[in-house]
This record gives C-alpha cells, sequence and structure tokens, in this order.
C-alpha cells in the first residue's frame, strides 16, 4: 500500500512514522508512506498556500492553486483510478474502525490535511472524494488526524502485526470493547488472575471473555452495545 500525504507541516511526521509498528511496515515493504509539502506546489516568491476569505471574516483559507496541483502532480506517480483522495477536516464523516477497514484495501490513498480555517470550496468540490474527521472537536490542523487515520490503517494491513488474528480481539473490531487481559504474576499485591484464565478450559475463556466484553460495554458505551451483533442468550 502506499499513502500520499499532503500537507503543510511536513516536519509533524517525522517521529510518529519512524516508531514501532508503523517503521517496521515501512521497513518491511509492506507500506510507503510519502508526505508532500503543499507550500512546494507554490510559484510565488513568498510561497503563499493561503489568502483572506471572500466575503470577509476572521481566518484565512487554503488556495487552491497549490493543492490541486500537488493532487496532480502525485496522482501521476501512483497511476491508479480508484484512489480516494480524502480530505482531513472536522466537517467529514466520523473516523471508525470500519472506514479504517475500508480505506485498508485500497492499494492507494491520498490524505490531504485541511486547517480548521478552511479550504476553498472548489477542492471539496472538485478535487476530494471523500472527507474524514476523527471526532468531534477542533484540532489545529489535519496533520495529527491524518497520522491517526495512517495508524489505524497500517495495522489492518496484511502481515503488518505478527500474527494474523491478532487484532481480531482489539475493541471496536467486533463492535465491542475489548475483555479484560492479564499476564503473569498469578497474583500481584493479593490481587488475583481470574481462575477460568488459568482453567485451561478454551470453551470456557472464551465464553468468559465474551461476557467480559458485552458486560464492559454495556456500562461504558451503551450506544455500540445497541448495534452489536449479540445472540438472543447474551
Ligand atoms: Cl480531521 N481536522 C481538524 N482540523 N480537526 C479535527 C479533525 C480533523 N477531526 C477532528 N477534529
Amino acid at each position: 500500500m502506499r499513502i500520499d500525504i499532503l500537507c503543510l507541516f511536513p516536519e509533524m511526521f517525522v517521529s510518529p512514522f519512524d516508531c514501532s509498528i508503523i517503521k517496521r511496515a515501512r521497513e518491511r515493504g509492506l507500506v510507503e508512506v510519502v508526505v508532500h509539502n503543499i507550500r512546494d506546489y507554490t510559484h510565488d516568491k513568498h510561497r503563499t498556500v493561503d489568502d483572506y476569505a471572500y466575503g470577509g471574516g476572521p481566518g484565512m483559507v487554503l488556495k487552491p492553486e497549490p493543492i490541486f496541483e500537488a493532487v496532480e502532480s502525485i496522482k501521476k506517480q501512483v497511476d491508479y483510478g480508484g484512489l480516494p483522495i480524502i480530505l482531513l477536516t472536522p466537517q467529514g464523516r466520523l473516523f471508525t474502525q470500519q472506514v479504517a477497514r475500508e480505506l485498508a484495501l485500497h492499494q492507494n490513498i491520498m490524505l490531504v490535511c485541511g486547517h480548521y480555517e478552511g479550504v476553498d470550496e472548489r477542492v471539496r468540490e472538485h478535487l476530494i472524494t471523500d472527507e474524514i474527521s476523527i471526532g468531534d472537536y477542533v484540532l489545529s490542523g489535519g496533520e495529527l488526524a491524518a497520522m491517526v487515520v495512517v495508524d489505524a490503517v497500517v495495522r489492518l494491513i496484511p502481515g503488518v502485526l505478527g500474527s494474523p488474528l491478532s487484532f481480531h480481539s482489539d475493541s471496536h473490531s467486533n463492535g465491542l470493547l475489548e475483555y479484560p487481559q492479564y499476564t503473569r504474576p498469578e497474583v500481584y499485591r493479593s490481587w488475583s488472575v481470574p481462575a477460568v484464565l488459568l482453567s485451561g478450559n478454551h470453551g470456557e475463556i472464551a465464553r468468559w471473555r465474551r461476557q467480559q466484553a458485552i458486560l464492559r460495554t454495556l456500562k461504558r458505551r451503551p450506544d455500540l452495545a445497541k448495534q452489536a451483533n449479540l445472540s438472543t442468550e447474551e
């Protein structure tokens, strides 16, 4: 998979993409992440990327020309018709595990980082194919949101995580929050690991985990519990 990111602050991505799972995935050639500076696609002496809003009001608006030129130049390199061109903006559809799974199916994706002051509407209308928000709060720019999207998508690429099954029990992957996890020691400060987990009875363990995941979801996120596929018994 190749992910192209267009933004105003490419240096923000250096350290987060050079650690842990994303770093390993890049080194193993499972994903290529290319970060572009929108400013490199300007032609004036001051490398201007924004301008005052027509009609007045506070805040600057990102100009269309550098964004169109950047996207069109990168599109030529990746040569892929169905490439989603995604604007990161608080006005987008909410990013969920379902959306991450959908993006992970693509060979290429392009992420365009907006800034909260806004992007010229013609970019949205004639260039962008999808708009994503990572939650109902305002960030100063789409860069952090793009990192969140890249992290959630990259870990779904086959081969990135150690075991092909390792994300099946993640919170949200089955519509429920994850069950409680324990590791050694068996007793810590007099607090014991639930006996069922030491029983070796895999059927009982699976049942207990499912029950815990359901209880935890009902208590913490009743909104999710409503949408989960629970059996009559559950
Ligand atoms: Cl994608 N961008 C900005 N600027 N703020 C956000 C966001 C994105 N998602 C939530 N808040």
